[in-house]
């Protein structure tokens, strides 16, 4: 019998496949050549890709053909919304791409400033299952008119009075006059697989791909600051640097009043911090990417 392999659907084209083989590339997944449209085989693992569109990843998973999938939240939790048929499914790992919002939003000129404002009117959205479960939680009656793309226009063309749409920038609503008014959901890509029926030799292989992935996630947040530190001016230089537990404190050939301070930062390390830094004394400050990192 052949080994088992993993069988993992990612988006063919789009916002998630580029960052989806990234983080896959970075935990060390190599894929061979002579790839055809669908399918990829990695070299160095018992992995399968399944090149897809995003909205078919849920339903290639609860389903047996695929045993996890990247998909963003925003579709999981609407095709949840919609269907009891993918109850069955959860988040396996948070992936940290692809963040965007799910909002409400109503032409700037007009008399929609809130949700309360909503009762009666009609609301555009790609989300129907996320955005009447919205309303509807909140007590508000409206319309909601299904559109599958372009749902920005939608107020402009007298289609519906308001939208609820994906946003990152921001950049789409404002040249289409909108204003977000209220947000749905915070959405980012995810590792999506069934919560029953998994296969054992499969677990162990996303056992491993899992906690790789939660590597490259953790290093792309890390940095690794050196910097050297007034012994006198140390405690307070310690306490500045973001998110680290246990600085090491080494000497300096022929000073004793300055020492070495190594620490991981698990935060973003912004240029505010480094000014700081220097204001209590620090110097020759260096803030290190880090690469790999397992605990
Ligand atoms: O063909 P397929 O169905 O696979 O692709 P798709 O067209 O459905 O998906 P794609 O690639 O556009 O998006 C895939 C996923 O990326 C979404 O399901 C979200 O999880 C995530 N994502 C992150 C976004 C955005 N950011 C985003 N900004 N999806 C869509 N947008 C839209 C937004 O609605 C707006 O119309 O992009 C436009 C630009 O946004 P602003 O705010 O930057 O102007
Ligand atoms: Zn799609």
């Amino acid at each position: 019998m052949s080994e088992p392999r993993l069988k993992l659907a990612v988006q063919s084209k789009g916002r998630l496949s580029d960052g989806g083989m990234e983080l896959l590339s970075k935990a060390g997944v190599r894929f061979a050549y002579g790839r055809d449209q669908l399918h990829r085989r990695a070299d160095n693992m018992p992995l399968d890709l399944m090149l897809v569109r995003d909205d078919d990843i849920p339903s290639f998973v609860v389903g047996g053909a695929c045993d996890y999938g990247i998909v963003g939240e925003n579709v999981l939790y609407e095709m949840q919304a919609r269907s009891r048929r993918y109850a069955d499914l959860e988040v396996a790992l948070p992936l940290g791409f692809a963040k965007c919002t799910l909002k409400l939003a109503a032409p700037k000129a007009g008399s929609i400033r809130s949700i309360a404002d909503l009762a009666g009117r009609s609301v555009a959205t790609s989300y129907p299952g996320l955005t009447r479960r919205y309303l509807d939680d909140r007590g508000i009656s409206a319309e909601i008119v299904e559109m599958r793309g372009s749902v920005e226009v939608a107020p402009r063309m007298g289609i519906a009075d308001a939208i609820c749409d994906l946003v990152s920038s921001g950049a789409t609503l404002e040249a289409n006059g909108l204003a977000a008014f209220e947000t749905v959901l915070e959405s980012e890509a995810v590792l999506v697989r069934r919560s029953s029926s998994r296969i054992p030799e499969i677990e162990a292989v996303a056992g491993t791909l899992i906690e790789r992935m939660e590597g490259v996630i953790a290093s792309a947040q890390t940095k690794y600051i050196l910097l050297n530190a007034p012994k006198d001016r140390l405690k307070e230089i310690k306490d500045l640097i973001p998110g680290s537990d246990a600085p090491t404190i080494a000497q300096i050939a022929d000073r004793d009043d300055v020492v070495a301070v190594h620490a991981v930062c698990r935060e973003r390390v912004f240029w505010e911090t480094l000014e700081k830094l220097r204001a209590a004394g620090a110097r020759a400050i260096l803030v290190l990417p880090i690469e790999k990192m397992m605990a």
